[in-house]
């Protein structure tokens, strides 16, 4: 590990007298985020404002329940910061209604569930393998041990999920809910195409925009609300604000979904979170958030045909949203090794699994990358042919370490260009 540190606008003078030893490994966190490229597709960085709500004294309250009926005392201010949270998921997204106190996607799935089925009853949801998530129903996940799991995946030679076979599943399983939405699926999901099937096979349909979030509310990918009875989502992917969760619903599961949330599963809401998601759904309201969005989509095209004109292949031929997956079957170098020697020259991306991958789910033959960060820095298409190139070079020359340094080096240029806590970044 590299201790290095940088020199950043943020205000921590009390954590560093109180706590040096956190302070210390906290400097160099702040220091890797400044100075490596950060391309893992789930991850961005909030703006200041988000920053400061997260870390205000609304974490000293309890707040069990909900606004208006709690069951702790001084609850008056709590209860206008939630409802205003509430009520901007609801118009950001379109939905009739939402709750805001899931800590976390995975939460936000769990309460969706609770509110439909029973243990033993059949969740019908996208294979891990194929770009599915761990709480879509991986044996596993909770989500596979409460629950009896069919999956669905890709056509292997397109790289686009196989509608067919979701129709057969869900015809011969009859799941109590179908999962839509995805961690590592670049393309746009035919959310009304899933919708006819649930309907037809008398299953609720959930849809987890976790990833494409921002990019829904901006208008550049399709929404499931009016397909979906729900749709879940987290806060700190492409729709920049705090580490959280949010689940929403059409008015008729409500009641269930809140109980399921709570008592079912939380107990105290982290309020000061849900002061961050408020700020966030502001943010994403605006103009500028959309201006962003599109950037993503422009950024994340470029930097698809950079790498194929350069000889990689992607898992579907490119890409409709914020990341692209990059199949490294055919070249001599495994999703683990890549991940690897990216890193080295400060590149930070992940290995991931691609449909009908040799390799082992710790290995892989792909890696995932993304790009919400580097644009909220402000990087554009010049930038993302500049790291195409550098991503090309680092890969077909894996044992180069030579290049590996001075493509470090270059990056750290870039870096400063670009800054994030210093004068004039976006989180500063
Ligand atoms: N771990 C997230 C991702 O990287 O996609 C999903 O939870």
């Amino acid at each position: 590990m590299t201790k290095e540190k940088t020199e950043h606008n943020l205000n921590l003078d009390a954590l560093k007298a109180a706590d040096a030893d956190v302070y210390d490994y906290l400097e160099c966190e702040i220091s890797r985020q400044e100075n490596q490229l950060e391309m893992i597709a789930s991850e961005n960085f909030c703006s200041k404002a988000v920053l400061q709500a997260a870390g205000t004294p609304l974490t000293n309250k309890y707040a069990e329940g909900y606004p208006g009926r709690r069951y702790y005392g001084g609850c008056e201010f709590i209860d206008k910061i939630e409802s205003i949270a509430i009520e901007r998921a609801k118009k950001l997204f379109n939905t009739e209604h939402a709750n805001v106190q899931p800590h976390s996607g995975t939460t936000a799935n769990q309460a969706v569930y609770f509110s439909v089925c029973k243990p033993g009853d059949t969740i019908l949801g996208m294979k891990l393998a194929h770009g599915g998530h761990l709480s879509h129903g991986h044996p596993v996940n909770f989500s596979g041990l409460i629950y009896r799991v069919v999956s669905y995946g890709v056509n292997f030679e397109t790289g686009l999920i196989d509608y067919d076979e979701l129709y057969k599943q869900a015809k011969e399983f009859k799941p109590k809910i179908i999962v839509s939405g995805a961690s590592a699926y670049p393309r746009q999901i035919d959310f009304a195409r899933i919708k006819s099937i649930a309907d037809e096979v008398g299953a609720a349909h959930l849809a987890d925009i976790a990833h494409y979030a921002g990019l829904v509310v901006a208008g550049l990918y399709g929404s499931p609300v009016g397909y979906a009875d729900f749709v879940t989502a987290t806060t700190h992917k492409t729709l920049r604000g705090p580490r959280s969760g949010l689940a929403m619903c059409t008015s008729d599961y409500a009641k269930a979904l809140d109980k399921a949330v709570f008592p079912g599963l939380q107990g105290g809401p982290l309020e000061h979170v849900i002061l961050a998601k408020a700020v966030c759904f502001k943010e994403a309201m605006t103009d500028e958030f959309k201006r962003y969005q599109k950037k993503i989509l422009e950024n994340a095209k470029t930097l698809g045909e950079t790498l194929l004109s350069n000889g990689y292949k992607l898992v579907s031929g490119g890409t409709d949203c914020h990341f692209i997956l990059l199949d490294l079957r055919g070249k001599n170098i495994t999703g683990k090794d890549a991940e690897e020697v990216l890193e080295h020259s400060g590149i930070t991306v992940n290995k991931n699994a691609i449909p009908n991958d040799p390799q082992t789910p710790a290995v892989t033959s792909g890696v995932r990358i993304g790009v919400p960060a580097l644009t909220t820095r402000g990087m554009g298409i010049a930038e993302m042919k500049t790291i195409g190139g550098w991503i090309t070079e680092l890969l077909d020359s894996p044992l180069d370490t030579e290049k590996q340094k001075n493509i470090r080096h270059s990056i750290l240029e870039l870096c400063q260009s670009f800054p994030l806590y210093r004068n004039g970044g976006f989180c500063r």
